[in-house]
């Protein structure tokens, strides 16, 4: 595997799946698959989980690691190529990649949306200049669009907390938040959730609609009360307007937040499901996103879902590590 940014990347999902499920079992069972290779994790934004679960992973496989945070150190990076570099850029990511891939046999990349020009946010142009330059096989940490990390995650706990023969009903709910976020976790989430076994249902207010190369043809329901109904699943995420729908207003929150504060999710919401499990990817804001109810009760799934992530990082560092 030379990347990793889309369901597609892993193959079949059942086959992953059922790795994740060993590795879950016995975390070290391959940990000599990576002696003497090198991650190096770069950072241009913030994180606690994707930090500190990829790092046990790799260490689960028995690879060193160097963790970069870009912006804590290291030289101002200018990203857009052509740019006359007199401002506050000391250094270009087209010399800075290739430099950073001659230390490392794998790198991992968190880069998110800038969410001002859609077309650069959705051509993945920051990514896509590690794949091109690094030399070496790159895989997203959360990039302008997509969070497959965390979506496989999210796959291996709903598998887990589900044992019926008949397909869980998964929700994905928009809930409101005072800054734009992007869209990478729903868009990731989507999409795997159309490639996995369930009835997936997305719900959100008029102009978040997501893109189509990630929701598909996924029933979308702008009724979150009928949405919940029935749900096994309910999965919570704040995005900003995605620009499908209203291309004028991408990157934005649309309106007052206050005036979606009926979106958080609440026991009002959770009543109507089939006693759903909550999830969210964290970090989350309380009663923004999600009420101290909810998130507390004994139907959350934040936790448990957070330590998945180890696993899911695992199973890709094996996966790439055994194409080295
Ligand atoms: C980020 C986002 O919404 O994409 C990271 C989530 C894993 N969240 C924030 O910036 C709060
Ligand atoms: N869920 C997630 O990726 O969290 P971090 O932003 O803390 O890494």
């Amino acid at each position: 595997m030379q990347s990793f940014l889309n369901v597609k990347d892993l193959g079949p999902l059942d086959q992953a799946l059922a790795e994740a499920m060993e590795i879950k079992e016995e975390r070290f069972r391959h940990v000599g698959l990576g002696r003497n290779k090198t991650l190096l994790m770069i950072f241009f934004n913030n994180s606690l989980r994707t930090r500190l679960s990829t790092q046990k992973a790799a260490m689960n496989l028995g690879m060193n690691v160097i963790v970069l945070d870009v912006n804590q150190g290291a030289w101002k990076l200018e990203t857009e190529r052509g740019v006359v570099m007199d401002g506050d850029m000391s250094e270009h990511l087209l010399e800075a990649i290739p430099v950073m891939g001659s230390y490392c046999d794998i790198i991992g990349v968190r880069s998110f949306a800038g969410l001002t020009d859609r077309d650069y946010d959705y051509a993945e142009t920051v990514y896509n200049q590690f794949v091109r330059y690094s030399g070496r096989p790159v895989f997203a940490m959360e990039t302008a669009t997509v969070h497959p990390l965390q979506a496989f995650a999210d796959l291996i706990t709903i598998r887990e907390h589900w044992s019926e023969e008949r397909r869980p009903k998964v929700v994905l709910t928009w809930a409101p938040h005072p800054k734009a976020l992007p869209q990478a976790v729903p868009n990731s989430f989507a999409e795997w959730m159309r490639a996995a076994d369930v009835d997936f249902v997305v719900t959100h207010p008029e102009g978040y609609e997501l893109d189509p190369q990630f929701v598909g043809d996924a029933r979308v329901e702008y009724d979150q009360m009928r949405a919940f109904e029935g749900a096994d699943f309910v999965y919570a995420k704040n995005w900003s307007c995605p620009g499908v729908t209203r291309p004028g207003d991408y990157g934005r929150v649309l309106g007052d937040y206050h005036d979606y504060l009926p979106w958080t999710v609440s026991d009002r919401q959770m009543a109507v499901t089939h006693d759903a499990r909550f999830m969210h990817c964290l970090p989350v804001r309380r009663n923004m996103i999600v009420t101290d109810s909810v998130i507390e009760s004994p139907r959350s799934l934040v936790i448990p879902e957070a330590a998945n992530r180890e696993i899911s990082a695992t199973v890709v560092l094996k996966r790439i590590l055994e194409t080295l």
